[in-house]
């Protein structure tokens, strides 16, 4: 075995070059690798002993793609591209061992290769998409000739990952070894060298892309319009699938380039990029370290059989983990029940899970109206309403019936979790799991570490929820925690902003514009304007009351801050409603003036960051990608616009920091500075600098 650089080595096994690729953790094409295989290759094209060679991994998987930490330095010869057309050259034929995942520029060398052999778990994708780019290294030329455009777009628009027996199908790779890859890979290439199999240059390949349908590129950018709205790299995508079909393959690598350039220096992209290690982050805890004892949870009790706890309980079951569902009636428990399995049924005649996942999935689900039965499950999640007195009730009665060890924990959206905790005598097994709303479907929990939460407990909530499939934050107590402190802000600016002059219409259209799901008044109508409403005391006093008093509780009943037609979930004009707020609006003593659409996104989009800024300041939050996470998953922030606190840095936190000023002049201390804020600032730093 000959060492090419330290991630590259050469070895010969008669008249096979094995080229191994050994860069863990998952064999990115950083700078050692990419000149490895280009003198590695040429190493063996020298050797004459040598007529053919395997491109293989180490470790746990085939190359998962360019090295993403190098993307936004100054790049580094040789490049993925040049590399990748001299395996075209090379007059032996190349073999890609496939195991793992050929992600990105990791699949875009094995489609640069003659030949690809994988093993049966192995998976192929271009994830390119999802960091905001497109695959750069020869993948729009490549995949639609050697798979067909049609085929090729899906993969490169949506970046998911196919599997073994589809690539076979598609064409995508040459054989399924059974067994070990070495030897299968080895035995191939043995075998295309006695039947002296003619070497297959993807690139010289044009069947596939002669017989194209030219509608397909704008079907798919349509229906891109729709699903992927504000993003640009699936766009590109298409333009680049496109052009392997119009143009000749180098002018098509030339248009990939300068389209995989744009997009690289975009600010989506480096949002996207920095997002994707926001998210792995986000698992860091400083206290909580690789050795710290996890507790195994093999049963769970959810108290609480409505919206949320029923949502919850899905979770677990979609893991087979048993779940005993309590509720203080019978007919609540059979109510939630009912509720789990019509959404269960929901999924399966849509084809997202078999008939028989249903009922195995409902198997794991027990109900009871008797607590007690909670004696022996590993962890408790206490789902019912907001009311701190009902919650500390519930938690001295969990005190006395749960085994030792077992974990306590409060879904609650605001409340004090060490008040919560004080109730029991093992404040250290008490924290809030926080699921947002529809608990089966949103991927946000917010892990609400207490004053007393134990390090074990803690790592135990976070090893749960991965194995969930949420991603998980830990945040600290204080009121609305991290996500809904901060939603607070946009909440209450947007109210204000209606009664100074802007009506929903405009301010649901610049938040829309910006690229959340829908603004905050189409939000309101479909949570609920009555949600939190005090029908009792209700006396004119807001918007809220107002509408409500007026049986305008939103989408539930096909009026709100908009009208709905029946059936419809499409916000209408209700120009009654802007009638009412202007009137509204005068009666309150304020002189309605134009707003800018500039005004509209800073108000409610600064004091979100500066909430943030905030947060971090009373450690309430461990760094301000964290938030980012938060936002992202819990809020429908744009990923390609990173998090609010992303953002902060693109915007610069010198503008930021005047433009709270200038607010804070004119409308109050809402818009004070934070002290961090301030602080970042004077020292010419930014967010990014706090993200260890
Ligand atoms: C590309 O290829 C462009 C080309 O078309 C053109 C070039 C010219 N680079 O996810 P995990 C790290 S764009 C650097 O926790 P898993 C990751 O940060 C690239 N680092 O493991 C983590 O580090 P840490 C296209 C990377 O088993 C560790 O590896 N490819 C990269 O759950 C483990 O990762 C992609 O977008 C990378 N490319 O999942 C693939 N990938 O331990 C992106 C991972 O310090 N990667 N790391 O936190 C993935 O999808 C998953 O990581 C993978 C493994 C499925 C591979």
């Amino acid at each position: 075995m000959v060492a090419i650089t330290e991630a590259v080595s050469l070895e010969k096994d008669g008249e096979i070059g094995m080229l191994w690729i050994d860069n863990p953790p998952v064999n990115a094409l950083g700078h050692l690798v990419r000149k490895g295989l280009a003198d590695g290759m040429e190493q063996a094209e020298k050797d004459d002993e040598i007529r053919a060679v395997v491109v293989i991994c180490k470790g746990r998987t085939f190359c998962a793609g360019a090295d993403i930490r190098e993307f936004g330095k100054p790049p580094k010869a040789p490049h993925l591209p040049d590399v990748l057309n001299r395996f075209d050259q090379c007059q032996k034929p190349i073999i890609a061992a496939i195991h793992g995942t050929a992600f990105g520029g990791g699949l875009e060398t094995a489609l640069s290769s003659h030949f690809r052999v994988a093993v049966a778990s192995a998976r192929f994708g271009l994830p390119e998409v999802k960091l905001g780019l497109l695959p750069g290294a020869g993948g729009t030329q490549r995949m639609p000739r050697l798979i067909g455009p049609e085929k090729a777009l899906a993969m490169i628009t949506s970046g998911n990952p196919i599997g073994a027996d589809k690539a076979l199908e598609d064409g995508l790779i040459d054989e399924i070894i059974d067994g070990d890859l070495v030897e299968g890979a080895v035995g191939f290439a043995k075998q295309v060298l006695s039947e002296n199999r003619p070497m297959v240059r993807v690139r010289d390949l044009s069947e596939k892309i002669a017989r194209a349908d030219a509608q397909i590129f704008d079907d798919f950018r349509k229906q891109l319009a729709r699903c992927a709205r504000g993003f640009e790299a699936p766009q590109a995508c298409v333009d680049t699938v496109e052009a392997a079909v119009a143009k000749s393959f180098e002018d098509g690598l030339t248009y990939e380039r300068k389209r995989f350039e744009e997009l690289m220096n975009g600010s989506q992209s480096a949002a996207q990029r920095y997002y994707f290690f926001a998210e792995r982050q986000v698992a860091r805890i400083p206290d909580v370290t690789k050795d710290t004892v996890t507790m195994d949870i093999q049963k769970v009790g959810i108290i609480g059989a409505g919206t949320m706890g029923g949502g919850i309980a899905m979770n677990f079951a979609n893991a087979g983990i048993p779940v005993t569902l309590v509720e203080a009636k019978q007919e609540f428990l059979d109510r939630g029940l009912g509720v789990i399995r019509k959404n269960y049924d929901i999924s399966a005649s849509r084809g997202k899970i078999s008939s028989d996942d249903v009922d195995k999935r409902m198997e794991l689900i027990s109900g009871t109206i008797r607590m007690e039965d909670l004696a022996d499950v590993d962890l408790v999640i206490e789902a019912v309403y907001e009311n701190i007195n009902l919650k500390k009730e519930i938690f001295s009665r969990l005190d006395n019936i749960c085994k030792d060890g077992a974990i306590l924990a409060t879904n609650t959206s605001y409340l004090d979790v060490n008040e919560i905790a004080a109730q029991t005598a093992r404040p250290e097994s008490v924290l809030g799991l926080h699921f947002f709303s529809p608990a089966n479907v949103m991927r946000l929990l917010e892990i609400v570490r207490a004053e007393k939460t134990s390090i074990p407990v803690l790592a135990t909530a976070m090893a749960i929820a991965k194995k969930i499939k949420k991603i998980a934050v830990v945040v600290g107590v204080c009121y609305g925690f991290a996500g809904n402190r901060m939603f607070a802000q946009r909440k209450r600016e947007s109210e204000k902003l209606i009664l100074e002059g802007a009506l929903p219409a405009q301010v649901d259209r610049v938040i829309y514009d910006f690229g959340f799901p829908m603004g905050p008044f189409a939000l309101a109508d479909l949570i609920g304007i009555d949600l939190g409403w005090d029908k009792d005391n209700s006396n004119s006093r807001t918007m809220q009351e107002m509408l409500c008093e007026q049986g305008r509780f939103g989408q539930k009943n096909g009026k709100g801050y908009y009208n709905y037609a029946e059936g419809s979930r499409a916000p209408g004009p209700a120009p009654e409603i802007d009638d009412l707020i202007v009137a509204f609006s005068q009666k309150k003593g304020y002189i309605r003036r134009e707003i800018s659409d500039e005004e509209i996104l800073q108000r409610c989009i600064y004091p979100i960051i500066n909430e943030g800024a905030k947060i971090l300041e009373e450690k309430i939050a461990v760094r301000p990608s964290d938030l980012d996470v938060i936002w992202v998953n819990g809020y429908g922030w744009p990923v390609y616009r990173g998090g609010p606190m992303f953002y902060a840095d693109l915007v610069g936190l010198d503008k930021v920091l005047d433009v709270l000023k200038k607010f804070q002049a004119e409308h109050g201390d809402d818009f004070k500075p934070a002290p961090l804020l301030e602080q970042l600032v004077s020292e010419g730093k930014n967010f990014g600098s706090l993200n260890a």
